[in-house]
């Protein structure tokens, strides 16, 4: 049965089309420096903002029905949103979903056994309905916060049992996670964080963390699983203090506890502007240590100061993001719209809207920055602003040949040294406005 029955394929029109129901600039078999668009953009959908989230908040209830023509909390219900997530997809020709354990069945408060048999009835099927297209999970995770279990932290608990808890939810979550081809394993650290210091334990803390990654490693790669784990940094919400608080502090964890061989990170844009960064700083702080992994692809307010999800509309962020992407030789993850609709946007038609929205954004982005590439006044810039490291001097300290006495006789020689020479940021920016509009 047809879920979403009176919206067509999501077809390629160009930027002239005035059909809602189309993409203005995501035209998947165009090229890019080398690759399609489907390539640069493995796209993927949220299970849980796309097909559990119905519009509820602090002040009132849902706006939106996702029942899917089943009754909301019944195995019935995990089978439609599946078939309404198939449908979804294959009409905006997407290929990968992202999911936690509890977005996919109703989790059994009373028994883990009875949620994991439902687990594997509903993978089963999954499976079932997928086969013979080419949709499959890009990354799973296990929900470590929502439980009231969780309320002192997961691999962060006080408690033994919760622990033994977390730990039974991730090898779960990783076995679905192979079982559905995923390409990635997330950590989002919900509640590993504290509120006060006054009871809190935080070395002890960090290690347990630690420990049960270092677990998760070791199954996952027991079960065949071949792909990356990640860490997704957020600095606060719901926690006051997160421990993955950005980029730089969660690959400066990984490092202290000898799993950066096996995680990289997972960036999303709401987070980074959370933490005060920019998405951009974000993807290059991973990019230039070796951990750009994956994305999930929303975007915040900058009036409201929390994780608002909005499906990605601004083309300026979409560039610089795809800039640090495609310099980066692309991302082994993919774009995942952790994104949700307005609460007042609430029909089956503002679905497909906010999807078309943001890869379309995307597209543009990658093309811009493509082209931003391709212009090459920003990278000559550069290459001229850090020039004077390629004299002999220069290349010593590069190559860490020389020793501070060595450079203090050449300042003490030149006396007073010249102008290091302008950092033309109103130049540079003209030329980003320059390739974005022509
Ligand atoms: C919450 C996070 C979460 C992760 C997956 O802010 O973005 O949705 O992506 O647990
Ligand atoms: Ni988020
Ligand atoms: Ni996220």
């Amino acid at each position: 049965m047809e879920i979403f029955a009176n919206i067509p394929k999501i077809e390629f029109e160009g930027k002239n089309s005035k059909n809602p129901f189309a993409f203005k600039y995501y035209d998947a078999d165009r090229v890019i420096m080398g690759r399609t668009m489907k390539e640069h953009l493995p796209f993927a959908m949220a299970w849980w903002h796309n097909l559990c989230a119905n519009g509820q908040d602090m002040f009132g209830v849902g706006t939106a029905d996702k029942s899917f023509g089943a009754i909301p909390g019944t195995m019935e219900h995990a089978k439609a949103k599946v078939d309404a997530g198939i449908e979804f997809m294959q009409k905006l020709g997407i290929e990968y979903y992202c999911f936690h354990d509890v977005d996919l069945v109703p989790e059994c408060v009373t028994d883990i056994n009875e949620t994991n048999r439902r687990l594997d009835e509903i993978s089963d099927y999954i499976l079932e309905k997928t086969r013979g297209t080419n949709i499959k999970c890009l990354w799973g995770t296990a929900n470590m916060f929502g439980n009231p279990r969780f309320m002192n932290g997961a691999g962060s608990t006080n408690s033994v049992d919760v622990y033994c808890f977390a730990a039974a939810q991730i090898k779960k979550a990783l076995e679905l996670t192979v079982k559905l081809g995923g390409r990635g394993y997330v950590f989002w650290g919900g509640r590993e964080g504290y509120e006060t210091l006054l009871n809190t334990d935080v070395k002890f803390e960090q290690e347990n963390i630690a420990s049960l990654m270092h677990m998760a490693v070791e199954y996952g790669r027991g079960i065949g699983f071949t792909g990356d784990f990640y860490i997704e940094p957020k600095p606060k919400e719901p926690m006051k203090h997160q421990y993955d608080f950005d980029a730089a502090t969660a690959i400066g964890f990984l490092r202290q506890y000898g799993l950066d061989k096996d995680f990289k990170m997972n960036i999303e844009a709401n987070h980074a502007t959370l933490a005060q960064h920019t998405f951009q700083h974000e993807l290059r702080v991973s990019a230039i240590n070796g951990m750009l992994g994956s994305v999930d692809a929303n975007q915040g307010d900058p009036l409201l100061g929390w994780d608002t999800d909005e499906f990605p509309c601004n083309v300026y962020d979409a560039t610089m993001a795809m800039y640090e992407i495609l310099k980066a030789g692309g991302l082994t993850g993919g774009f995942n719209f952790d994104s949700k609709n307005r609460r007042p946007s609430n029909t089956y038609e503002d679905m497909f809207h906010a999807f078309i929205l943001g890869m379309d954004t995307f597209a543009l982005g990658l093309i811009k920055a493509a082209e931003m590439i391709e212009d090459g006044r920003l990278d000559e810039f550069v290459a001229r602003k850090y020039a004077s490291f390629d004299s002999e001097l220069g290349r010593k300290i590069r190559a860490h040949e020389t020793t501070l006495t060595e450079l203090a006789d050449r300042a003490a020689e030149l006396k007073a040294p010249a102008n290091p020479g302008s950092g033309a940021q109103e130049y540079l920016e003209g030329v980003v406005n320059n390739v974005l509009f022509s």
